[in-house]
């Protein structure tokens, strides 16, 4: 693997799905270069919820937190570049709108920390962009590819 494969788990929320906001999402994600390896537009269901959330359980948040990711389809994704989990957290913004800075997702598209658009693994919790990946794919899910442009991003690639 080399630097540039660092692959991260985001989903376009039910709120992105609802608003319209997914085409938005991933073509800032696309944009910046991170690679799209993975795709699924499905339904969570409370199991997976309570999986995914599971560092949450004792938190007063909890239930409308599984409420609201289970209310509708959620389109989850694994991205792939360099530093890609770090890189996009800092696309996403503060984990509450209303504190995120403008130009980021949330500060650009969001007001309400429980419709907060967009989740991307936490980049200082060491496995957890791996571990979610996991929950959410099987690795023949997971697609294998070279982009054309990316030797126009990353500079120690050959043109
Ligand atoms: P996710 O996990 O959704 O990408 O968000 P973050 O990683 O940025 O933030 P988090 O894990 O701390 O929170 C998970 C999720 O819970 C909602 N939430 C959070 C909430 O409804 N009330 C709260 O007080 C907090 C802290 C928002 C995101």
């Amino acid at each position: 693997m080399s630097h540039h494969d660092e692959r991260t788990f985001v989903m376009a929320k039910p709120d992105a799905v609802q608003r319209g906001l997914v085409g938005e999402i991933v073509s800032r994600l696309e944009g910046r270069g991170l690679k799209l390896v993975g795709a699924k537009f499905m339904q969570i269901d409370e199991e997976l919820a309570h999986e995914h959330y599971a560092e949450h359980t004792d938190k007063p948040f909890f239930d409308d937190l599984v409420d609201f990711i289970t209310s509708g389809p959620v389109l989850a994704m694994v991205w792939q570049g360099a530093d890609a989990t770090r890189q996009v957290r800092r696309m996403m913004g503060a984990t509450d709108p209303a504190e995120a800075a403008p130009g980021t997702i949330r500060g650009d598209y969001g007001l309400d920390l429980g419709q907060n658009v967009i989740h991307g693994s936490d980049h200082e919790d060491p496995g957890a962009n791996e571990r979610e990946i996991e929950l959410f794919f099987d690795e023949d899910e997971l697609v294998e590819y070279t982009r054309a442009d990316e030797p126009w991003v990353y500079e120690d690639e050959d043109h």
